[in-house]
């Protein structure tokens, strides 16, 4: 048996936020709850607001140039991350959650998964002074390309996507899937009882107790469902043998791009 490194100290994530409520909330369920529980991980929140001066705690301003909308001042959140780099394990990367970051994918979560832990800095509604990405923080991040309120559900995404890297935190069967998910497929369907709802049967191979019949079955639906949902991954499979006839074949044709948008 390989020998497993061990925390000794909870990966520790820390968020700021104006809306403190929303992550602590969010972060108190299901597995990141478990985990929490168990001192495997922990959530810090930092209310940026708390972080301003004057006696309307004001966290944003208008657009220098002119423009919609208003923009989080870049005063309250360097002092907020001062703080939170305080208390952070030495060596912690600081990341701005942004529209216009990198792309999160499960590479860079299990690089992050490797940091002491993650300082997380969440704008709300509107822009962020970008003197806050340029000078405050290592890295900018986004989830994906759709226009959300803020920073807040992305950094939860985060948040989730790391915490499961972490040792103990889901059971080991979890993650032998999450790594067979990284090999570029969309995962096999799964059904579970009654054998037949409403007319739809669950697929008679499965009831077969065959085995081999049952793998080819799963990676043969695998194959098809990639190639439906995800043209993009479809395109870049490296084809085992017993997979041949399933792709079309377009010599000297490049593939297909991914449709998007
Ligand atoms: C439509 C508004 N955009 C042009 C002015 C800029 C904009 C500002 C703030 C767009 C989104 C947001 C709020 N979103 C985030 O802070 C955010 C986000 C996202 O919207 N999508 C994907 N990932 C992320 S990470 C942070």
């Amino acid at each position: 048996m390989a020998v497993r490194e061990v925390r000794t100290a909870p990966f520790v994530f820390h968020v700021l936020t104006l809306f403190p409520e929303m992550v602590r909330q969010a972060t108190a369920y299901s597995v990141l709850g478990r985990a929490a529980e168990a001192g495997l991980i922990a959530v810090r929140v930092y209310d940026i607001r708390e972080h301003t001066h004057d006696r309307h705690r004001t966290a944003d301003d208008e657009p220098y140039g002119g423009g919609p909308g208003m923009v989080m001042k870049v005063e309250p959140i360097a002092r907020c991350l001062r703080q939170a780099r305080a208390e952070a394990a030495p060596g912690t990367p600081a990341l701005l959650m942004s529209a216009s970051g990198v792309l999160f994918d499960q590479r860079m979560a299990r690089a992050l998964a490797e940091e002491p832990g993650l300082i997380l800095v969440c704008g709300h509604y509107e822009g962020v002074d970008e003197r806050v990405a340029e000078h405050y923080v290592d890295g900018e991040v986004s989830i994906g390309d759709y226009v959300l309120s803020g920073g807040e559900v992305p950094a939860l995404v985060v948040i989730d996507a790391v915490a499961r890297l972490i040792p103990g935190v889901v059971g080991n069967r979890d993650s032998l899937a999450e790594e067979s998910h990284e090999e570029g497929l969309v995962e096999y369907p799964q059904y579970t009882r009654p054998a037949e709802f409403e007319g739809h049967r669950v697929p008679e191979v499965l009831l077969s107790g065959n085995h081999e019949a049952i793998r080819r079955f799963r990676r043969e639906q695998a194959l098809a469902k990639t190639r439906r949902n995800r043209p993009d991954l479809y395109a870049r499979l490296q084809m085992e043998p017993e997979d041949e006839q399933r792709r079309p074949l377009r010599l000297g044709r490049p593939p297909e791009p991914a449709k998007e948008d």
